[in-house]
């Protein structure tokens, strides 16, 4: 039978084991709070990492997101630069040519509102914000097709903002480019 002193004692015990779970609530909220003021002020008061901008406003009147500046582009040390732009509701361009087993930059903007930028079957999954370029490095391991959705609710027609990118072999990329200076899979 349980005496005035067992039930004394187990209220002790609730009480103190109670007082150390919410002390250990309290200091995570700590950390937690501490954390989120550190990386403030440190992103407040150290220059930022590289950020571009470019005005949505004057993308087709001027600058490297002119449209005939648009898609893939080979340079002399065989690594890849692919321009791209996103608006409401596509791509440009809608179909991305790229070789296999090369180093690529994806550089890319948003002629409006936020879009999304993720290739299906990679880890390639950013943003394309109005006013700032997306500069991605990226590279595929074999030849093949993915789709490229707007991952990020853009509006009305977001649904229908598909593009696509064919990853083709290194050498058929060159002969391509050698025909021609900004290459897209556009038909
Ligand atoms: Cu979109």
């Amino acid at each position: 039978m349980a005496t005035e002193t067992d039930h004394s004692l187990g209220e002790a015990v609730a009480a103190r084991i109670e007082r150390r779970w919410a002390t250990l609530s309290i200091v995570i909220v700590g950390v937690l709070v501490g954390m989120a003021a550190y990386i403030g002020i440190h992103q407040a008061t150290m220059p930022q990492g590289r950020v571009e901008t470019a005005d949505p406003k004057t993308l087709h009147l001027s600058g490297e997101f002119l449209e005939s500046n648009l898609g893939s582009e080979l340079a002399a040390d065989g690594s890849v630069t692919v321009r791209a732009i996103g608006q409401q509701y596509s791509f440009t361009p809608q179909c991305i040519v790229v070789p296999a087993e090369t180093p690529i930059t994806f550089r890319a903007t948003s002629a409006d509102v936020v879009h999304g930028f993720l290739i299906e079957g990679t880890n390639i999954n950013t943003m394309l914000v109005p006013g700032y370029i997306t500069d991605l490095p990226v590279r595929f391991k074999a030849p093949g097709d993915h789709v490229m959705p707007c991952q990020e609710f853009c509006g009305i027609g977001h649904q229908g903002m598909w593009g696509r990118v064919k990853v083709v072999d290194k050498s058929t990329f060159r002969d391509m480019a050698a025909a021609k200076r900004r290459l897209t899979c556009v038909d």
